[in-house]
């Protein structure tokens, strides 16, 4: 290939790598695995971030700022190395490096593990909003668990789900810097003794049981920002080398075996979304979590404003991403009254000043609720110090609702001896926010009305974003380059500069160089589908594209029975005009959810039928592309043309898939839910495709008896009665008649006696229609390239730059660092 003469700083850079895989690994160049390569450019990448920390360190402490902690159990933060060589806006010049070097920079970046420390949504969003933190120059800490395994590897054997471990850190982290110095220890289990001593209660701790929490920091650069913040990882490590004294006593299997267990709590994600369960090894991370970091902040404050805990508001805010992070509020409560001596009334007071809570869900198998008695057993004072909470809280309650019991049990953060730890955030926190508008609407008017009435000021409406660093100038150059050769390129930090697109939408140049780029992303995908499932795929046709978590209320059952009617429609017409469709799917589901999974054999089995069915062939496709994650979405963001948003209306909280596909140009199929209504308002009802009950109307469904309506549906249907009996007479089951049965039985009767729940069948005739509306559509392919474009230069609004503005300005208060 022919080199380009290198500019300095490319040249700087390609010495810099170099050098780094001779000192690193002892290797030249012509020795070095690709492997090394990715290494020693994630390296000189990190050594100029350090550089900017630093920095950037040293002006946060002079100017003595406010800074947010943001607490949450994930982080899917997917690659690093792309996205921070963007950010430090040295693309091309590693690119060139790189090609000097004779590797391509596409290749060297597919090298670097998923950092994959999440289940879905609330974890990439965390990771979007440190990146868009980052960028505004706002101080901000990201702090999580240092899990040895993030969320299991799928793999589809025979079209089932099976679960592998992703051991990511196996060959190392370049990004992170481990920082045994400030250890700390977490104490667990035990019994708490009451001591009045110098006219006051203290508290005695006995035979608990420490495990140390040691933390690991990756420094995070933003988008030509003048601050590094970090993300701080703790991991679990056991206080002694090993029990000598068991080892004495000759039980050397014992002594090892305890350090395990000790270490267990940093060993795995929990990988459901969308549903808890009462585990104690989840409790024990909870609170390792929640104490190691309150530790860390309060010594960080201690240091340098010494005893002024009143002060601790004004310098500190602390967010607690969905729940899981609660028990720092009673930790918070705990260390100011037992280690710095302050009363209830004072610590409540500085405890209820520092905390701010996001709900992300409204589904009520979703809502954390523990066994208070283990909380006795795992965490003794903390389950105290909660039942005083409750204590005060049921006091108060009394005042502004007074009898009314119902109420006060429902409010209450301990009732029928359990913990509510949505209730713990309510009373304790100073501002709550749901994550779309109508998710808030829903959350204020609905499941947290009573408290909501009783500080309406607390309750805000923030709809999330996505960073459009990775969503659209990393995972998508072509058209990244495309719009900034268009209206220039402050558009990546100013997001709502996309709309100067909007006059080019009619522009017929333009709509081809954006069909254009659309179509060698999806070449790249058929590639990528090709090497992966084997099936060939027509990149002329249209890529309907379902990516998120599987799971019952988003509906990948209503996609697949159109696509079975779909079918059944071709094979009874052999001649109907049809445009060539690809349906794509991808989706991880919990291990345990047995019903998401069989969907996923459902999807596969379809698939299957389908792709091997000569007579359909070159007309319909499906695929199911398997171990969906960050790195697999960058791939199908920019090759869709549909994207498939398609929740029960009031069930989505917002999403954020909508917005990466809408960023990139796909139009959207979807329901009024969560930030689907958003969309709507911010592109116009032209230029998005809504179908289905509205979230009233699910609701007003949800609250008799429907078999009645189902059955008529069932009855007066064909082709989705067809669809639906084809799932238990065989046809995608080698002839068992048992294997989809739960599907079809929940469907059509209900699990009890509540049939369909989710509301597939009753949207199922809007869906139809509203999918042949878009398949017409894309025939006339001028307006829909129109409309595409439309999406993009509508999708400013979705940055979560603009959603962490709001955070700022109706929470945090944080102030831009002026360096
Ligand atoms: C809780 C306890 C024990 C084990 C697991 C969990 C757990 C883990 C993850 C519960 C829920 C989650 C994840 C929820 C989630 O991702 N919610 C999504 O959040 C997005 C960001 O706000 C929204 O866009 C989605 O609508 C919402 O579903």
């Amino acid at each position: 290939m022919a080199q380009k003469k290198l500019t300095k700083s490319a040249q700087a850079i390609r010495d810099e790598i170099v050098g780094k895989v001779a000192r690193h690994f002892g290797k030249t160049i012509e020795d070095a695995t690709p492997k090394m390569i990715y290494t020693a450019c994630a390296l000189t990448a990190r050594d100029q971030i350090m550089g900017k920390w630093a920095l950037s360190h040293k002006i946060v402490k002079e100017e003595g700022s406010k800074k947010l902690y943001y607490l949450s159990f994930e982080f899917l933060m997917g690659r690093l190395l792309s996205t921070n060589i963007l950010n430090l806006m040295q693309t091309a010049d590693y690119t060139n490096a790189l090609q000097a070097l004779g590797y391509s920079i596409s290749d060297i970046v597919e090298l670097e593990n998923d950092a994959g420390l999440g289940n879905g949504g609330l974890g990439r969003l965390a990771a979007c909003f440190i990146d868009s933190l980052t960028t505004l120059d706002l101080p901000a800490y990201g702090c999580t668990i240092r899990y040895e395994y993030g969320l299991f590897k799928q793999k589809i054997v025979d079209g089932y789900q099976t679960e592998l471990p992703d051991p990511w850190l196996e060959d190392g982290n370049a990004w992170e810097i481990a920082r045994p110095e400030e250890t700390v220890e977490v104490k667990f289990g035990g019994q708490v003794y009451t001591d009045w001593y110098d006219g006051r209660f203290s508290f005695r701790y006995e035979n608990s049981h420490t495990i140390l929490a040691m933390p690991y920091d990756v420094p995070l650069v933003g988008y030509d920002s003048k601050i590094v913040n970090k993300l701080r990882l703790w991991s679990a490590k056991s206080p002694d080398v090993m029990n000598m004294q068991e080892f004495n006593s000759g039980n050397y299997v014992r002594a090892v075996e305890e350090r395990q267990l000790a270490e267990v709590i940093s060993k795995v994600l929990y990988p459901e979304d969308n549903h808890t369960e009462g585990k104690e090894l989840r409790l024990k991370q909870q609170y390792f979590l929640v104490s190691a970091t309150l530790q860390w902040i309060l010594k960080e404050f201690e240091s340098r404003y010494g005893y002024e805990w009143s002060r601790i508001p004004e310098k500190a805010v602390i967010h607690i991403n969905d729940t899981h992070p609660a028990l720092a509020i009673p930790e918070m409560m705990r260390i100011l009254l037992d280690e710095k001596g302050l009363t209830w009334d004072e610590a409540w007071d500085i405890t209820t000043k520092v905390f701010a809570y996001t709900n992300h869900t409204v589904m009520s198998e979703a809502l954390e609720k523990w066994p208070v008695d283990l909380f006795r057993k795992v965490l003794p004072r903390i389950a105290m110090i909660v039942e005083e909470i409750n204590r005060r809280l049921m006091i108060y309650l009394e005042e502004v609702y007074p009898n009314d019991p119902l109420k006060h049990k429902y409010m209450a953060v301990l009732a029928d001896e359990k913990v509510y730890m949505a209730n713990l955030c309510l009373c304790g926190c100073f501002a709550v926010n749901g994550v779309s508008k109508l998710h808030t609407q829903i959350l204020t008017d609905d499941i947290f009305a009573d408290y909501c009435r009783l500080t309406p000021d607390h309750y805000h409406a923030i709809t999330n974003g996505i960073t459009f660093r990775r969503w659209i100038g990393n995972c998508n150059p072509k058209l990244a380059a495309l719009i900034t050769e268009k209206i220039g390129k402050k558009w990546l930090k100013d997001s709502e500069q996309l709309r100067n697109l909007i006059p080019l939408a009619e522009d017929e140049g333009f709509q081809q160089q954006f069909a254009q780029i659309k179509r060698e992303n999806k070449l790249a995908l058929v590639e990528y589908i090709k090497e992966h499932n084997g099936i060939d795929v027509n990149p002329d046709s249209i890529f309907d594209v379902q990516a998120k978590r599987l799971h019952e209320y988003k509906r990948q059952l209503l996609n697949i029975l159109h696509i079975i009617a779909e079918y059944n429609k071709l094979l009874e017409n052999p001649n109907l005009n049809y445009y060539p469709k690809t349906y794509i799917f991808a989706a991880k589901a919990a291990p345990g959810y047995l019903r998401a999974k069989l969907i996923i054999k459902l999807i596969n089995s379809v698939a299957e039928k389908i792709n091997n069915d000569a007579r359909v062939n070159d007309k319909i496709k499906v695929v199911f592309l398997e171990n969906y994650g960050v790195s697999i979405a960058e791939k199908l963001v920019v090759a869709a043309d549909i994207s498939e948003q398609i929740s029960t209306a009031g069930k989505e909280a917002s999403g954020t898939g909508n917005m990466k596909f809408m960023l990139n140009g796909a139009i959207t199929i979807g329901t009024l839910d969560g930030a689907n209504v958003e969309m709507l308002e911010q592109v116009g009802a032209d230029n998005i495709y809504i179908f289905g009950l509205k979230a009233d109307e699910v609701d007003a469904r949800s609250r008799y008896n429907n078999s009645d309506e189902v059955k008529d549906i069932y009855s007066t249907n064909h082709a989705l009665r067809k669809a639906l009996d084809q799932l238990i007479d065989g046809t995608f089951s080698d002839g068992n008649s048992q294997l989809f049965r739960d599907l079809y039985q929940t469907l059509v009767y209900g699990d009890y006696g509540n049939p369909d729940s989710y509301m597939v069948l009753r949207d199922f005739e809007d869906y139809c229609k509203t999918q042949e509306t878009l398949s017409l559509l894309y025939a006339d392919r001028k307006t829909w390239v129109k409309k595409a474009i439309m999406n993009t230069a509508c999708a400013g609004f979705f940055s979560s730059d603009r959603t962490i503005g709001e955070y700022n300005e109706k929470i945090w208060k944080l102030k831009p660092i002026q360096a």
